[in-house]
């Protein structure tokens, strides 16, 4: 029997990357985003692979309950739908954009967890994978609430892990560092040259890269969890502490 993934975030990068990769691999799809063109679009693409698309907004706690608490048969949720915005020291940061990346980053995938886990436990079978980020264990200036929120992505997957001893549900944190999507032109606002350089002389993963990365990860033998795992292009790695000189 086909296997379904509902793939939060599935308008752009990573999310696109996993309904294509998924698709082709013959499994189903249940596509969610804000952006219902772009569902549309992905529904033509992919054609039967697509179960259902839903236009939603992972923030609205109300429609998460509404459209994903009634579903019985996801075995693998994809906690993708995310942001960064701002790039600013946190004395000068806009405060809706800190909200805007709380309210996504850990409220919207609490959400949609807490609305799709008891199908997945009655069923005693399931697997949710968060896209964390290194931003949730290396610090780096302007990274504040964004790396905040994803460090709350790291320690709730593995204290949802804690709660599901005993089932076998599974739990996966992904936490990948610099890819090439449309990160950088949210984080900057449409700034396109701004968010170009972020990938300028040097190569960046790849979204395709981390769906190839979320299929090995829920295709592992089912008495087999992957707790985390953390990726980096090559051409990157961590800098030295940095000292403040006088
Ligand atoms: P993109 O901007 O390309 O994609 C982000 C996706 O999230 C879009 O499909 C967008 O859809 C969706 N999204 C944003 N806000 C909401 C919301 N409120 N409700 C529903 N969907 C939402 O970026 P990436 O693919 O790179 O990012 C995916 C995830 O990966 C994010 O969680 C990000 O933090 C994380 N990440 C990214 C890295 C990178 O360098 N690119 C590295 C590490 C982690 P729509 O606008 O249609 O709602
Ligand atoms: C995205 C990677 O380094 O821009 O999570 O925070 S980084």
């Amino acid at each position: 029997m086909k296997k379904t993934i509902l793939i939060t975030g599935a308008t752009s990068g990573f999310g696109k990357a996993c309904a294509e990769h998924f698709a082709v691999q013959g499994w189903q799809l249940i596509l969610t985003g804000r952006r219902t063109g772009r569902l549309e679009q992905l529904q033509q693409q992919l054609g039967e692979a697509v179960l259902t698309t839903m236009t939603l907004d992972v923030r609205d706690r109300e429609q998460v309950f509404a459209k994903l608490g009634s579903l019985t048969d996801v075995d693998v949720l994809l906690n993708n739908a995310g942001l960064a915005l701002g790039l600013e020291p946190s004395w000068a940061v806009d405060i809706d954009d800190w909200e805007t990346m709380v309210d996504t980053n850990i409220k919207g995938l609490m959400y949609c967890t807490r609305a799709l886990l008891p199908q997945m436990v009655s069923r005693d079978s399931g697997h949710i994978v968060n896209i964390g980020s290194t931003a949730g264990s290396w610090p780096y200036p302007g990274g504040n609430v964004y790396g905040g929120t994803k460090a709350f992505v790291k320690q709730f997957s593995r204290n949802l892990r804690s709660d599901l001893l005993g089932s076998k549900v599974r739990v996966t944190n992904v936490a990948p560092g610099m890819a090439e999507s449309e990160f950088s032109n949210v984080r900057f606002k449409g700034d396109i040259e701004q968010a170009a350089k972020v990938y300028q002389g040097t190569e960046a993963l790849r979204p395709e890269d981390i769906a190839e990365t979320v299929f090995w990860i829920v295709n592992r033998p089912a008495h087999v969890n992957i707790n985390v795992i953390e990726m980096m292009p090559v051409d990157q790695a961590w800098g030295p502490f940095a000292i403040h000189r006088h």
